[in-house]
């Protein structure tokens, strides 16, 4: 294994750190409309890959608050919409994502992601997230326009890093995402944080489960 490559939003990113600007806005939402957001979110990654309708995913993140605005019934005002919006661009990251990188880096492996993320949302996040220098590259479905899972996706890596297919593990704490790359051939890492999540019943478990990316390193034999 020569490099790690993360999925983003709720891997590195915690994308539930939306929920207190949520409350702010909206008191007594602010759990339901983050949840139903990011719900939203990904079903209109799935469904505008199957129309072959690609957006990119900062306008289809937009779409999702709307509607998730509107079906609980709250009257979002175009500045309310910005603020929120612009939350995406700060997200949190989880605890264990920088002394895991840091570690990682240490010894040497390369580090990469790949999200749905538009590419300019991604490095806006990453850069705020003060990740810049443990990532050395950072893919998106943008150059696909297509979203995961497709394996068109996951299949843009082994090229954009000029290694092979077998010297990279991919890391996502989205099951589904596991399962995406997974069927595309690629060794896998679940982040479990929970440590209680049901598995993707979709024939592609994931090669690995761990409980944090600081797991990760045990992973990698020393030269
Ligand atoms: C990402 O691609 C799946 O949202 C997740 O970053």
């Amino acid at each position: 294994m020569k490099a790690f490559v993360f999925d983003a939003y709720g891997t590195l990113f915690d994308v539930f750190s939306v929920t207190s600007l949520c409350e702010d806005l909206f008191p007594g939402y602010g759990k339901q409309l983050s949840n139903l957001w990011r719900k939203k979110q990904l079903e209109y990654s799935w469904l505008r890959s199957l129309m072959s309708r690609y957006r990119d995913f900062w306008g289809v993140t937009e779409d999702a608050l709307v509607y998730s605005a509107k079906s609980l019934n709250l009257d979002i005002t175009a500045s309310e919409r910005a603020q929120l919006m612009d939350s995406y661009l700060h997200l949190a990251t989880f605890p264990d994502v920088k002394p895991g990188l840091e570690e990682l880096k240490k010894i040497g492996m390369r580090l990469a992601i790949l999200s749905n993320g538009e590419p300019e949302m991604l490095r806006a996040a990453t850069e705020s997230a003060d990740l810049t220098n443990f990532i050395d590259a950072i893919f998106s479905v943008d150059s696909v326009k297509e979203f995961k899972p497709s394996p068109r996706v996951y299949d843009q890596l082994p090229s954009g890093l000029k290694i092979n297919k077998q010297e990279i593990g991919f890391v996502s704490a989205n099951n589904w995402d596991v399962s995406g790359a997974s069927s595309a051939g690629f060794a896998t890492f679940w982040i479990q944080r929970s440590g209680f999540e049901t598995p993707e019943e979709l024939g592609h478990p994931p090669t690995h489960c761990v409980n944090a990316i600081t797991d990760l390193c045990r992973f990698i034999s020393p030269e």
